[in-house]
């Protein structure tokens, strides 16, 4: 995500009005299969799509999510389901300035066999504190999502550490879902990378809230900072440490799941918001401060410096065991690094799992210059802005990568975007044969132009449940007409071939029964 340090603030971009970027998109584990949008459990994944500037019940930005089910021919718009807090039994009070839907992620939280959703609304006024942050939780059922068992958790709920704080906006910097202890319910992580910790401003923090029988419960809530017993490193001013990309995976092949967070703003070897990219494993007990692991661009073999502002670690990573050898491997973004003497053209590392964790050697090194990748590396590019998908579009068992490139200009215009397809081989990721997408790719809809940031937010699901996995590529930022900034989804099909350019689905707000689009809504932009 765009930091206030980089060069543009999302603030200046989106008009936000949060003072700080918006979480990651979520991050689907791809170690556990099941986990996924079903949230009616009939075998099609289900579109989530988000409206946060959505007016509600007359308040601006209020926000409000739609689900369209899936079905054997993708999406059912006409179908929609809204979800946001002025539908009847949703806990919390539909605010101006409430976001509702800016970030998000699904998971198995109680027994069932239902996916079910987790909502962040970082605006949400919590004991009187605006913009304190809240999540809502709707669980599924056979007939989709249910407002009326829907649950709020914030820092006032008991069990969760902290107190509520005005301005802490809880969840906004991501939410992910894992199974840390392996007990077959999900935890809920809850970003805060700009808490104030040990003194220290937006040195960040994260929450974890255990699943149970009966879904998420504040009882045994915890909270981890650098100053947890056994994590590498100590807060800092402006670490953001957290979130700002979030990836569930088991890398030390011990059969728990394992987090991987951001910290993109710490200093590295005196290189100031030079970034890092922290991992906690699981265990019987639920992730472990102790034996964390933090990756930066000064680690044992991982090449490039450390860059200021730098942000090494931003986005979700995609996460697959690519070499399979039992351990998941780790693709980590370095948006900034210098390519040659390119400044901020962007790398991404391949890090192996381990039984000892993640390590670089026998990894590898993906650039627009690297044989087979498409285009050349160019200054400023930011090659793997923002967030990496590991989803299996060809349907062949071996998992591919779809890697944004929001601020990918080719030489025409700044941040056009684009995406990279790179698909699994029998050994590992490969870039042979990898592919590039923009909207000037013979049958992308839209027009490409500078400041579309084309591909911001993609994630992945089966819409249509044919075993190929299709990819949701926003272009909040793009026009419709005259309206600037109105923004909408395609939805790219996977297909025996890989992601196909055949058969895209636009879906503009008018899709939604009884919505227009509007200009400045930037739809379906959830960071
Ligand atoms: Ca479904
Ligand atoms: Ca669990
Ligand atoms: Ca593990
Ligand atoms: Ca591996």
């Amino acid at each position: 995500m765009l930091r206030r340090c980089t060069v543009v603030s999302l603030t200046a971009i989106v008009g936000l009005g949060l003072g700080t970027s918006p979480s990651s998109p979520p991050a689907l584990a791809a170690t556990t299969g099941e986990r996924g949008t079903d949230f009616d459990n009939d075998g099609f994944d289900d579109l989530v799509i988000v409206d946060a500037r959505a007016t509600s019940d007359f308040r601006s930005n209020a926000g409000l999510v739609f689900i369209a089910p899936g079905s054997p021919t993708g999406p059912r718009l006409n179908r929609s389901q809204t979800l946001g807090q002025t539908i009847a039994g949703v806990p919390g009070h539909a605010n101006a300035d409430d976001f509702f839907g800016i970030a998000w992620t699904s998971g198995r939280f109680n027994a069932d066999a239902y996916d079910d959703l987790a909502v962040c609304a970082p605006g949400e006024r919590v004991s009187g504190l605006d913009s304190a942050g809240a999540i809502i939780v709707f669980p599924g059922s056979r007939t989709g999502l249910v407002p009326a068992q829907s649950r709020l958790f914030s820092r006032a709920t008991v069990g969760v550490p902290g107190l509520p704080s005005a301005g802490e906006r809880w969840c906004l910097n991501g939410l992910a879902a894992g199974d840390f202890d392996r007990d077959g319910y999900d935890e809920l992580v809850v970003a805060s990378t700009d808490t104030r910790v040990g003194g220290f401003d937006e040195a960040g923090a994260f929450t974890v809230l255990l699943g149970s029988s009966v879904g998420l419960r504040g009882t045994g809530a915890r909270s981890i900072t650098q100053n947890s017993i056994g994590v590498v490193g100590a807060p800092e001013a402006d670490g953001h440490f957290g979130g700002n990309g979030m990836a569930v995976g088991d890398f030390n092949g011990d059969g728990f799941d394992d987090l991987t967070v951001g910290a993109i703003g710490v200093t590295v070897a005196a290189v100031d918001d030079a970034g890092a990219r922290y991992l906690f494993f699981g265990g019987p007990n639920g992730l472990r401060t102790t034996g964390s692991q933090i990756v930066t661009a000064n680690s044992l073999g991982v090449p490039g410096d450390p860059v200021t502002s730098g942000n090494f670690g931003e986005g979700d990573p995609a996460v697959a065991d690519w070499n399979r050898d039992g351990f998941d491997d780790l693709l980590v973004a370095d948006p900034r690094a210098e390519v040659g003497l390119l400044v901020g053209a962007g790398q991404v590392h391949l890090l192996r799992g381990s039984a000892s964790g993640v390590v670089a050697a026998g990894g590898k090194l993906v650039h627009r210059n690297v044989h087979g990748v498409p285009g050349a590396a160019a200054p400023l590019e930011q090659f793997g802005f923002v967030d990496a998908v590991s989803a299996d579009f060809d349907g062949n068992g071996r998992t591919d990568v779809a890697l944004g490139g929001a601020r990918m200009h080719d030489g025409i215009a700044f941040n056009r975007g684009g995406f990279f397809v790179f698909r699994g081989t029998s050994t590992t990721l490969g870039t042979a044969g990898s592919s590039y997408f923009t909207q000037d790719t013979p049958g992308v809809p839209g027009v490409a132009d500078a400041d579309r940031y084309f591909s911001w937010g993609i994630w992945s699901a089966d819409f249509n449940g044919d075993g190929f996995e299709d990819l949701v590529v926003p272009c909040s930022f793009c026009v419709i007409g005259a309206l600037d900034h109105a923004g909408y989804l395609l939805v790219f099909r996977g297909s025996d071939q890989g992601l196909t350019t055949t058969g895209i689905r636009q879906i503009k707000r008018s899709a939604i029964p009884g919505l227009i689009d509007e200009a400045e809504t930037f739809f379906g932009f959830a960071a």
